[in-house]
């Protein structure tokens, strides 16, 4: 493991970015009618086009230089062999094997790990079959018509947006709902408008110690028995747990026997595709949640095998460090035009930022560059409509990710021709821009006084030369969906394994569970104890406007 700054690739970037002035992403395309063909990759039924970046031959070969110099090929090599590459957990990472569909043994600590992925598959199998065939019956005897997913961070972000964006192949007689913030306004406005008699509980947990999702799984287990008349034999029929920790589950009072396992190598934001996934699993049906994994799995023996040159994750990561540490752009915008992919931004926000928002690096040293982006975005065409404007005119520089789809599920008038017009437009716009000579052709006709006029034409003159990538994907299915989210995860690897950080632990997560824990008895009339001033203030007002 090597700080990359003093890689001669690294060097070299460094100056490659200063030959970079002045040149203009307008100008490579008009003198290379080979530019799109050459910085574009196609996997199954998705395009990956990134020759809307500022980067030429040169820039690309640079970058593929210090992946191989990082030792990306090896570290690949290690998460998919099972080491344990997540040092400070002392754990392997092994979300690959949640969706391995090869006969390929995967082994941690000397076992092959495949044969209880696939048991857990199986019994998911079983359960949604269940459920969802109306065997399952509630406490009264009658089918569930609800499931309420109680879980945060990574046991809520994957599942709700996977669950959303296949919201066209869901069974209209199953909705699935999800509970995360321990703000009891959550739960209450979600049972609302359930029934006791036929709603289902999955408590998502890996550790069963969440203070959010214990509050939640404790409030939904007295309503459920409420409406049971208190009888607590209800439970079994209403409540399973997606956990690692067995003790905590059946401490909680629900059988093991509906307990479905995940396990310490698989990382929270990375494990929808484990047991985590039921909710989704519960949505879809298990084919098409099997078909997710396939598509990830695509994405997986891509990643593993292709090329650096032609490998879409590992050239999304290099496109990103480029931006990161050469042109200091400090964020990046995921812009789904996707109505079902509106949580996608949410879920990548996390994946990014929980994975490489590190500051010490992989010796625990402090490093001397920039990691993580600040991973933001909203759906298009909306998006448009507010913050394009800071994107096309602002100071900051802002890669974007479009994604789109090219088929949608639907058929309204030219609705989805519209939106696929505004996505190509925007990406297009961006690398174009808008010089002032054509601005002051455009308001040619206009009489207007002359520093009018000039203050117009500086005001509507675009620079253009902003970089993005541009997913096209032929239709958003479960495979296509499961292949975009692992192209990102992948993407993440990569920049981890270049800035020499680890990726796959969250000692900033792990804080905010311990310092509420510290504050709340301070609320609930305890002592104060010891705190700065502020918050000893802020304390004492909640207590006074509480009554407390
Ligand atoms: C994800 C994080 C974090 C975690 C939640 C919930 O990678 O570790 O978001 O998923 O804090 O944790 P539990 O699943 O243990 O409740």
């Amino acid at each position: 493991m090597t700080t990359p700054t003093i890689l001669p690739a690294w060097q070299a970037l460094a100056e490659h970015r200063r030959e970079m002035e002045g040149q203009h992403l307008r100008h490579w395309f008009a003198r290379d009618s080979g530019r799109f063909q050459r910085f574009s990759l196609e996997l199954g039924d998705i395009v990956f086009d990134f020759s809307k970046n500022l980067i030429t031959d040169k820039t690309l070969g640079l970058l593929l230089q210090l992946a191989e110099q990082c030792g990306l090929a090896a570290r690949i090599g290690a998460m998919f062999a099972g080491e344990k590459i997540n040092r400070t957990e002392n754990r392997a990472v092994l979300h690959i094997a949640l969706r391995n569909r090869s006969e390929r043994p995967i082994w941690v600590n000397g076992q092959d790990v495949m044969p209880k992925v696939r048991q857990v598959l199986s019994k998911m199998r079983r359960f949604t079959e269940q459920v969802r065939g109306g065997q399952w019956r509630g406490f009264s005897g009658k089918p569930i018509t609800d499931v309420v997913n109680l879980g945060i961070g990574g046991s809520d972000l994957g599942p709700r947006m996977v669950a959303q964006a296949l919201t066209p192949y869901h069974n209209k007689d199953l909705k699935v709902h999800f509970v995360a913030n321990v703000d009891e306004s959550d739960l209450l406005e979600t049972l609302k408008g359930l029934n006791q008699e036929t709603t289902l509980f999955l408590v998502a947990s890996k550790t069963f110690t969440t203070q959010e999702t214990m509050a939640n799984a404790n409030s939904a287990r007295e309503w459920l028995l409420t409406g049971a008349g208190g009888e607590q034999s209800a439970i079994a029929q209403h409540f399973v747990a997606i956990s690692t920790n067995r003790g905590a589950v059946q401490g909680f009072g629900i059988d093991p026997e509906n307990m479905f396992e995940f396990w310490d190598w698989v990382g929270g934001r990375y494990s929808l595709w484990s047991a985590v996934g039921l909710s989704i699993a519960l949505a879809v049906g298990m084919d098409r949640f099997e078909e997710l994994l396939e598509g990830a799995f695509e994405v997986d023996e891509h990643f593993r095998t292709a090329p650096f040159s032609r490998n879409i994750p590992v050239i999304m990561g290099l496109l990103g460090i480029w931006y990161r540490n050469f042109w200091d752009a400090a964020s990046c915008a995921i812009l789904p035009y996707d109505h079902y992919l509106r949580y996608f931004p949410d879920h990548l926000q996390q994946l990014d930022m929980e994975s490489n928002g590190k500051r010490v690096d992989l010796e625990g040293k402090v490093v001397s560059y920039a990691t993580g982006p600040i991973v933001w975005g909203q759906v298009g065409t909306n998006g448009q409509h507010s913050f394009f404007q800071l994107l096309h005119q602002g100071t900051h520089l802002v890669p974007c990710d479009f994604i789109v789809a090219a088929q949608s599920h639907h058929e309204l008038g030219g609705h989805h021709a519209m939106l696929l017009a505004n996505c190509l437009a925007q990406a297009e716009a961006l690398m174009k821009g808008k010089s002032e000579d054509e601005v002051r052709t455009e308001l040619a006709f206009l009489e207007l006084p002359k520093d009018h006029l000039e203050s117009l034409v500086a005001a509507k003159t675009f620079p253009g030369n902003r970089p993005s990538n541009l997913f096209l994907v032929k239709k958003l299915t479960p495979k296509t969906l499961g292949s975009l989210i692992a192209f990102y995860e992948h993407k993440v690897f990569v920049q981890g394994t270049i800035w020499n950080i680890n990726s796959f632990d969250q000692m900033g997560v792990e804080l905010g569970k311990q310092l509420a824990g510290e504050i709340l008895p301070a609320l609930q009339d305890g002592e104060i104890g010891q705190h700065d001033a502020s918050t000893r203030a802020l304390i004492e007002f909640c207590r006074r406007w509480r009554g407390k």
